[in-house]
């Protein structure tokens, strides 16, 4: 009987999710709903998300042919993770509206009858998509596969064919044989040999596992790894590429440029961490700058919040690089299956290196701004100390909104006390409603009239040393009256440059994710929330300044966010 009840559910969900356009399936009441149907709450409205069920990391994203193609583990049977997990795929041409496809690959065959878990796209010569994927094999040990489109002429790439041959890699000596997973996106060195890195726990320091092959089948190990951390756990979905010194625009994997640095990227301890370092493929040396990946926090994050098992791809189409990230709930398991879903993507961020070479900058990619609707705006005005006001003419939980508050002076800036050195912590101290000297100052995001739930977003500026550090903080505390959810505040740092006379904040609010971008997207922090009264009615957006000194807003944007076809209107 359950067995039945099992079939019709996997069939109704199959029915659903496949083959066809969910944008045509159902549709939510208006573009900008200014009453919010039960059964919504919580859906993101323009984050990208299967139309059911539970989805996790991002798998192969690529352009190819005119599309952006979208890969993720995604369980076709329920809302809650499941290790016989396959891939999904949807495409879109403009990485705002969404096609879902039949799923790309499932367990079948002996190298990954337990599950098609995480891998990566290359790109081969002659413009030939490959993915390498992990599969967990019969005995339970996760081994390397290879897969190639049916049909290279279809530019949705609607048909996987597993090489027969698979796998190309088992778990070496050293290696646990379940903890040997997510290939990369393989690049070529000087010397033309393909390489690439995969994820692992070896001698108990979490490694990118280095290989190298002629032909892309015959995949030789070499000794040393790309790079490796201790105290970090098993490292899960590693990335490599090069970034331009410079410019924004992005580069090929395996491209050789005068003025380039590398990124390694490895998830772990829940985070996604990264180095910037040089590269020598003729040596296979990867050499950070600084430190290299540790198991301390004392490491850079793509995003201080929510963000996990992320992936770059390089879009040939319009030379940038794009990041996407899994944004986990914070709900329970509970919720989930009363849901029927689970799991979003991050807004797909274009990733390039800051001016003075020391990090990462992240930003909505361009296309998001299409999904722009009615606007407001303010400039040069003054935010009293202790005050509020309310941003009126837009929808407060499809919020795309961009604000720029003039630095405040050196001297009415508190000192950073070297005490103060995890930002997390100390946006536990620093509360939104606790006065400081410089702030704190930002947006009440997800917010009830009367304010009892409300998630804040803010800066408090700092010195050290003369120079501004920010505080920034996303404080879900308050963000829900509901019990058994995650409310965990979380904080970044920014060492602003001596210059900088502005600090800027956007945020993009889609009823139960809150994505902010700190100091033109020096800092990222994602959160989930889940407020009560967004059950019945819709959210408010307040800006607010608790500081002892006024503040100056120099610029404020605020767009209504049309919802994004296919994402969400299941
Ligand atoms: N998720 C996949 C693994 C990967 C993990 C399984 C990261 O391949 O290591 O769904 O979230």
């Amino acid at each position: 009987m359950k067995a039945f009840a099992f079939c019709i559910i996997y069939l109704c969900c199959v029915l659903h999710s496949n083959g066809k356009d969910v944008h045509n399936t159902s549709r939510v009441a208006s573009q900008y709903p200014d009453r919010i149907a039960k059964s919504q709450q919580g859906k993101p409205s323009f984050h990208f998300r299967p139309p059911h069920n539970w989805m996790n990391d991002p798998n192969g994203p690529v352009y190819y042919k005119g599309f952006y193609h979208l890969f993720y583990q995604y369980n076709p049977y329920g809302s809650v993770f499941n290790r016989t997990i396959v891939w999904g795929h949807s495409v879109s041409s403009d990485l705002t509206s969404w096609i879902h496809l039949n799923n790309a690959l499932v367990p079948t065959e002996p190298f990954d009858i337990n599950g098609c878990w995480s891998g990566s796209i290359t790109i081969l010569p002659g413009n030939k998509p490959v993915i390498l994927y992990t599969g967990v094999d019969t005995n339970n040990q996760q081994v390397q596969n290879l897969a190639t489109p049916r049909n290279v002429s279809d530019p949705f790439l609607k048909e996987w064919v597993k090489y027969s041959g698979n796998p190309l890699t088992t778990p070496p000596k050293g290696v646990n044989p379940d903890n040997f997973r997510d290939p990369s996106t393989a690049w070529k060195g000087k010397d033309g040999s393909w390489r690439m890195v995969i994820g692992g726990l070896r001698n108990n320091q979490g490694v990118a596992i280095l290989y190298r092959s002629k032909d892309f089948i015959h995949w030789i190990l070499h000794d040393d790894p790309l790079h490796f951390g201790v105290e970090t756990g098993v490292w899960e979905c590693p990335d490599f590429y090069p970034v331009s010194v410079n410019s924004t625009s992005g580069l090929d994997n395996s491209a050789y440029e005068e003025n380039q640095k590398y990124v390694v990227k490895a998830s772990f301890l829940s985070h996604d961490y990264y180095v910037i370092g040089n590269y020598d493929s003729n040596n296979e040396k990867f050499v950070p700058e600084g430190k290299g990946l540790t198991g301390s926090s004392s490491n850079l994050r793509y995003d201080y919040g929510k963000f996990y098992a992320s992936k770059t791809f390089f879009d040939v189409a319009k030379n940038r690089r794009i990041l996407w990230g899994w944004i986990t709930e914070s709900d329970s398991a509970t919720d989930d299956i009363k849901k029927g879903w689970a799991g979003i993507q991050s807004i797909p961020r274009q990733v390039y290196l800051s001016n003075n070479g020391r990090q990462l900058v992240q930003w909505p990619v361009e296309e998001t701004e299409k999904l722009r609707g009615n606007h407001v705006t303010y400039s040069n005005k003054k935010l009293k100390r202790k005050s509020l006001f309310e941003v009126r003419g837009i929808t407060a939980s499809q919020v795309d909104i961009q604000i720029s508050f003039n630095m405040p002076k050196m001297e009415d800036v508190e000192v950073l006390e070297p005490t103060w050195d995890d930002p997390q912590t100390l946006c536990n101290t620093k509360l939104a409603r606790v006065s400081g000297r410089a702030g704190p100052f930002g947006l009440l995001v997800m917010a009830s009239q009367d304010l009892t739930e409300q998630t804040a977003v803010f800066f408090q500026v700092f010195k050290e040393s003369n120079k501004f550090v920010v505080l920034m903080c996303s404080d879900q505390s308050r963000s829900s009256l509901r019990q058994g959810v995650d409310k965990t505040i979380y904080g970044a740092f920014i060492h602003m440059d001596y210059e900088d006379k502005m600090i800027s904040l956007r945020s993009l609010v889609d009823h139960s994710v809150v994505e902010s971008f700190g100091a033109d997207g020096r800092a990222c922090i994602t959160a989930r929330v889940y407020p009560q009264f967004h059950e019945r009615i819709e959210a408010h957006i307040y800006v607010f300044n608790n500081g002892s000194r006024d503040i100056v807003i120099n610029t404020l944007d605020a767009w209504s966010v049309k919802t994004g076809r296919g994402a969400v209107t299941d």
